[in-house]
């Protein structure tokens, strides 16, 4: 099992060109291995003018990793990632497709390509027990990027779980070349516990059947596209993804903060439209935009259904390099209006001092600075002492000082209507804060400890029994 599994691995590794004895039908096919590369890569563009035999080895993995940090999941995977690896063929081509389900595994699996011209797109050819290889062969007839999927009852758990991917089938005259191409899909996942709950996570038949998920994920995790694993491209370059939507449920409007589409092959086929902001991609659908990023920074990908990107983990960047063009894109001026500027001057506490608290938990507290920096300070402002009239300040509050502990409940479900601290009223919205337990211990100590000079008041432990009740 092992070595069949390394010649498995070595023959997708390098794509290999060799005549096959020619049958009367194939004359003369040149038979082409697939590359296959983990998402967000994809094979390269293809260069041929003329058709191909196509085998593709695809290996069906069912195996167990972070979904998000700390909270891990059970993935049923089509060459180990999710989306499934990309296959990409030229209009014409004969596929060879051959599907492995491993000895290890502990389902049944099939593959369903919605490029094939026939019933079933090849479920029924592939439908393999543990153990055993399947293969069938279909002509890519139309160009498009097409969708791939698990069809194995129960299919939505399945694709639940990860089972999908696409193929993208070029038109004969080839696409145009750009600088980057990236390949993304989105899809939701019903856990049984809560979003970044950690531990090891159950599937939740029920939660999918409401369509209620747990997570709405860019390439099967939170974090698959942030931090060290963001997209990248410089100012001006061309970039293309291709974008898809496994589901098995929600669609997904998706849109690039900080850009336009240049170009969006809506629904993944041979016509585009122009300078599009969001484009609404069905559960088992593509599109292929293009875009080309004018400025450095961050772009953001998002699900526009918002609360999928910040409360469900829908979100991704491209980080773009490159030289600022003020002329595109100014860096702005923000000063406080005349009136507010004198009130909050006149009320402006003193700079908190740094006491040497005993009990102070050094790593918890610049924990806690990062997180109000991050979360805090657009309203409260850096220094904690809010906007006159808007947003109560935290530093040196009252209404802080006199139930530090009670402030956790705050932070966690929102606070609206009428408010007095330090002898002001304030009457506003503050939304409740999607942070973990640990995060919200930390700002609230750090606010206590540093904008207060008071002592830690609450543990994650607090936070956590806390969430269980809406009153404090
Ligand atoms: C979108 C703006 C906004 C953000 C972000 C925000 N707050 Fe607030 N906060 C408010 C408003 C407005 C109020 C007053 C609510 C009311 O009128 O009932 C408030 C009230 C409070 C209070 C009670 C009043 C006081 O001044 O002591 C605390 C404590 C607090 N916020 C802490 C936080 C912490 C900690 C964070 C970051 C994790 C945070 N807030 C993020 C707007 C915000
Ligand atoms: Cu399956």
């Amino acid at each position: 099992m092992k070595t069949q599994l390394k010649l498995v691995a070595a023959g997708i590794t390098s794509a290999v060109l060799a005549m096959l004895p020619a049958t009367a039908a194939e004359t003369a096919l040149p038979t082409i291995t697939q590359e296959l590369l983990a998402p967000p890569l994809l094979p390269p563009p293809i260069t041929r003018k003329t058709p191909a035999k196509v085998v593709v080895n695809l290996t069906v993995e069912e195996v167990e990793r972070e979904i998000a940090p700390g909270s891990r999941y059970t993935f049923w995977t089509f060459g180990g990632t999710v989306p499934g690896k990309m296959i990409r063929v030229r209009e014409g081509d004969t596929v060879e497709l051959h599907l492995l389900n491993l000895p290890d595994n502990k389902l049944p699996h099939n593959i369903d390509l919605h490029a094939v011209s026939g019933p079933g797109g090849g479920a029924a050819q592939t439908l393999i027990a543990p153990g055993n290889e399947a293969s069938f062969t279909f002509k890519a007839l139309s160009p498009g990027l097409y969708v791939y999927h698990c069809a194995t009852a129960p299919v939505g758990m399945h694709v639940a779980n990860g089972m999908y991917g696409m193929i993208l089938v070029e038109p004969k005259e080839g696409m145009a070349p750009v600088d980057r191409e990236y390949y993304v899909m989105q899809g939701d996942f019903y856990t049984s516990g809560a979003y970044r709950a950690p531990g090891v996570q159950g599937f939740d038949m029920q939660k999918a059947i409401d369509e209620k998920p747990t997570y709405v994920l860019f390439n099967g995790a939170d974090g698959a596209l942030t931090g060290n694993n963001a997209l990248t491209a410089k100012a001006n370059e061309k970039v293309r993804l291709y974008f898809g939507v496994g589901g098995p449920n929600i669609t997904s409007s998706f849109h690039i903060i900080g850009t336009i589409f240049d170009r969006v092959y809506t629904e993944g086929g041979s016509h585009y439209q122009e300078n599009v902001q969001t484009t609404m991609v069905p559960a088992g659908g593509s599109t292929i935009v293009e875009f080309v990023p004018r400025v450095p920074g961050n772009l953001t990908l998002v699900d526009h259904s918002l609360t999928r990107a910040f409360n469900k983990g829908a979100i991704g960047l491209l980080a773009v390099s490159g030289q600022e063009r003020p002329d595109i894109y100014g860096k702005g001026v923000k000063k406080a209006l005349a009136g507010a500027a004198a009130q909050s001057a006149a009320k402006a506490a003193p700079p908190a001092a740094k006491p040497a608290v005993a009990g102070v938990d050094r790593a918890q507290q610049l924990r806690g600075k990062a997180v109000y920096d991050s979360n805090c300070s657009a309203c409260h402002q850096a220094d904690g002492k809010g906007v006159a009239g808007v947003f109560p300040p935290l530093a040196n509050s009252d209404f802080f000082q006199q139930r530090p502990y009670e402030m956790a409940h705050i932070v966690l479900h929102g606070r609206n209507g009428e408010i007095v601290v330090n002898g002001e009223h304030y009457n506003g919205i503050m939304p409740p804060q999607d942070l973990s337990d640990d995060d919200i211990a930390a700002v609230i100590n750090y606010v206590g400890v540093e904008l207060n000079k008071g002592t830690p008041a609450v543990t994650p432990a607090q936070v956590r029994d806390m969430r269980k009740s809406r009153q404090p």
